[in-house]
């Protein structure tokens, strides 16, 4: 009960951006390290959200006036994608609305050889990491294989398999920019002002959708007009998300542990779920309680360090024997503090409950 609570409460967290790339649909400002960068349709600006700054670049050449309004960053998938919002030559190949290519001048879905109709324009685009299909919006009602698509859901695309319905929307709108992040969720926006239920977005906004048993919620992810009021008239038409590292939840493996006081010492282990990205250090320390410091077990303090990867650390604390008869005795080891965005979870504190040898006549003559 406890477990699926924690776990809930997870999952209502957003997910946490370390970096966004996006597109406008007109000229806009957004800052940058001493000033502004002014860029156009064309431009994508890559802005790290730690310190609030962005870069501008445009690497497909001269388009002619056309809007780049679909991008997707290469990755372990495949090439970077693009699409445009009317007809333009890249690298000497002609480009349609619907068309998505990669930078180079190559065609990823051509819209002519997959029958899409004339005046269809692909308007959103990113890649599903689980399969690597392409994943795209359409901005009219569009008929692919026999299926008619809106202009708020989501199509799959590969060359195997075709068009298939990747998600489906319950608002009434349109998306003209996505990227598909892990675990059901996903970053958008819309092409106009959206009432989203749990939020109204405006065209600039990117919203995150996270799965909430049977349904979804929504939540805002990034907002360029917070930064500058050029974009309150500029569309969001593009964009792709970096998110930060998982550190994970960092928390004993059992709430306590009984031990024999001639055991020499005790070891237990802090174990890491929901996530295991990065190098983490777990501040630890022990803290008496019925049993004594110094007398049934020596006090420490110490920092555990989980590497890129690891789920399981053990800490060990010497036990001191003694020919008293004391009865049980007891003390904790707590975590203190968890390094970067590692989180701490529970049980927080293990208690060592330390069974006295004296009341067992067989152990008590192996002492002394
Ligand atoms: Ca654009
Ligand atoms: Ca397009
Ligand atoms: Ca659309
Ligand atoms: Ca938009």
């Amino acid at each position: 009960m406890l477990i699926s609570m924690t776990l809930s409460a997870f999952a209502q967290i957003p997910t946490e951006l370390e970096e966004i790339q996006f597109s406008g649909d007109i000229d806009h400002r957004l800052p940058t390290i001493g000033g502004n960068t002014v860029g156009n349709d064309e431009t994508i600006s890559i802005f790290t959200l730690s310190d609030g700054t962005a870069l501008g670049f445009s690497n497909l050449g001269q388009l002619n006036g056309a809007d780049v309004d679909a991008y997707h960053v290469s990755d372990s998938c495949g090439a970077a994608l693009y699409s445009l919002d009317s007809t333009a030559e890249v690298s000497g190949t002609v480009m349609r609305p619907a068309d998505i290519f990669a930078s180079f001048g190559s065609k990823i879905l051509d819209a002519q050889a997959e029958g899409i109709s004339d005046g269809v324009n692909i308007d959103a685009t990113s890649r599903d990491p689980d399969t690597c299909d392409v994943v795209f919006s359409v901005d009219i009602f569009t008929e692919l294989d026999g299926t008619t698509y809106e202009p708020n859901d989501l199509i799959a695309w590969n060359d195997t398999d075709g068009f298939s319905l990747f998600r489906e929307s319950n608002f009434t709108g349109d998306i003209d920019a996505v990227h598909i992040l892990e675990a059901g969720r996903l970053l958008f926006s819309v092409a106009s002002d959206t009432d989203l239920f749990d939020l109204v977005a405006q065209d600039e906004d990117v919203i995150e959708q996270i799965p909430s048993g049977p349904g979804s919620f929504f939540v805002l992810a990034f907002s360029p007009s917070a930064f500058d009021n050029s974009w309150q008239v500029t569309d969001l038409d593009a964009v792709w998300a970096q998110r930060a590292p998982l550190a994970g939840v960092f928390q004993w493996e059992t709430p306590d542990v009984e031990v024999f006081e001639n055991a020499g010492s005790v070891s237990v282990s802090v174990e890491r779920i929901n996530g295991s990205e990065g190098s983490i250090d777990i501040n630890w320390t022990t803290l008496a309680d019925t049993a004594t410091d110094g007398a049934d077990y020596t006090g420490a303090s110490g920092v555990l360090t989980f590497a890129d990867g690891a789920t399981s650390g053990p800490v060990t604390i010497t036990l001191l024997n003694d020919a008293l008869v004391e009865g049980t005795e007891e003390f904790i080891i707590r975590i203190n503090t968890v390094s970067g965005t590692g989180i701490i979870g529970d049980p927080r504190d293990v208690r060592v409950i330390i069974r006295d040898d004296e009341d067992f006549i067989f152990a008590d003559s192996f002492e002394n």
